[in-house]
């Protein structure tokens, strides 16, 4: 997001039936090795999760980059990456940019959709205009962007990971453990909660519905002292909320304690500073943010997802074009997409530290970067 005089540009194009999704990314230091790999390896997980939809199978989601890196490094010149879209082949004709074949055509609008705020938006009375850009297909894009990005992390020492904490009635509230997350088919770290997830997931396809939820992104290996106290749009956790409640989907975004913090009192809720180097805390209920700055402590967030508005069993809407009361349309759908939110939500928060670390310490080239980047680690460890 390029808020406030951020250095970091990011943003996306692409409809979920055209060629493709596209990232755009300006400002990354020159020289950063990217990990390929890494940024697929996202894509597919993006990808997976029970519950997705049969447009699932016929995606298969990798980079390519179409500007920005040579030899595997960036330039320091704007970075574009497509994910390209299979199903296009099947849309072509729908969705040509100069002559459209008629029969996609939408004009009732679905409950918990951008249907019809969109369509007030811009004036549309086709729907499939407003739909085409607000499907969390324009999701890989950011994913996209943040597998990129990891790379630059990683290079600082920092990484990012996720997993799910609750599937509508179905919750899990230990630990994580990557293993178990990546053996689960709902990115749960436990194989009894998984299998409730996915008979809550059938349930409520059987029933024609369905299903949010809950998953946590972690931050660590972040030094004191990314974001900042003195601006509001500086402040860490302001950028990390924006980020995340910019997910398709996503009601509530919370850090630490989160709405918890209301029923503690203040006794109880600060976390102690120990006498080590670096100061550590004997409890991490702020989630790693002090006064909008990261306190040394992993960043932990928590984001709510609503269910899914596109319903088998159609709720109450209107006919755009003459205003009758019809039921909402059914367009294939995923029952339940939060395993793929949560896969997001790395990206999303990625993004959002990647955006707070260069604005601090923006460097030419990356040998300059990690220069003043482990000079200010170093005086955090020295703390
Ligand atoms: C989506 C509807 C479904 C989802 C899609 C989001 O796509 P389709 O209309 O092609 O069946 O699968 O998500 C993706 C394509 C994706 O890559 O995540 C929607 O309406 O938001």
């Amino acid at each position: 997001m390029s808020v406030g005089g951020f250095m970091l540009v990011f943003s996306t194009a692409g409809e979920s039936h055209g060629r493709g999704v596209f990232a755009f990314l300006d400002g990354l230091p020159a020289g950063l090795k990217v990990d390929r790999a890494m940024i697929d390896a996202d894509l597919t997980r993006r990808q997976k999760g029970y519950g997705r939809g049969s447009r699932m199978a016929i995606e298969q989601d990798t980079v390519d980059v179409l500007s920005g890196i040579r030899g595997g490094c960036t330039l320091g010149s704007p970075v574009l990456l497509a994910v390209w879209n299979r199903d296009f082949e099947n849309w072509k004709g729908h969705m040509d940019s100069w002559a459209i074949q008629p029969g996609r055509e939408l004009y009732t609008p679905r409950p918990g959709h951008a249907d019809l705020a969109g369509a007030a938006r811009f004036h549309h009375q086709d729907l499939r205009n407003v739909l085409e850009r607000s499907s969390a297909r324009e999701t890989a894009g950011r994913v996209a962007a943040g597998g990129l990005l990891r790379s630059f992390l990683a290079s600082l020492g920092m990484g990012a990971y996720s997993w799910v904490t609750r599937i509508g009635p179905a919750a899990y509230t230990g630990t994580f453990h990557r293993e178990k997350r990546d053996a689960s088919s709902v990115f749960c770290p436990d194989e009894n909660t998984t299998r409730e997830m996915e008979a809550a997931i059938d349930e409520a396809s059987d029933q024609g519905d369905s299903l949010g939820g809950e998953f946590v992104v972690v931050l660590e290996g972040l030094p004191a002292g990314i974001g900042s106290y003195t601006q509001w749009d500086q402040r860490l956790d302001a950028l990390l909320a924006s980020h995340l409640m910019s997910i398709p989907g996503i009601k509530a975004v919370q850090a630490g304690k989160g709405v918890d913090c209301a029923k503690l009192r203040g006794s109880m809720l600060h976390d102690p500073i120990l006498p080590t180097h670096p100061k550590s805390r004997a409890s991490n209920n702020a989630g790693g943010m002090e006064g909008g700055v990261s306190n040394g402590e992993p960043i932990e967030l928590t984001c709510t997802m609503k269910p899914i508005p596109t319903l088998k069993k159609g709720l109450p809407s209107v006919d755009m074009r003459d205003g009758s009361p019809v039921q909402a349309s059914y367009e294939r759908s995923d029952v339940c997409a939060v395993p793929a939110a949560s896969v997001v939500g790395e990206a999303m928060a990625i993004i959002a530290v990647s955006c707070a670390i260069l604005n601090s310490f923006a460097q030419p080239s990356m040998e300059s970067m990690l220069k003043a980047f482990n000079d200010h680690r170093r005086y955090w460890e020295s703390l």
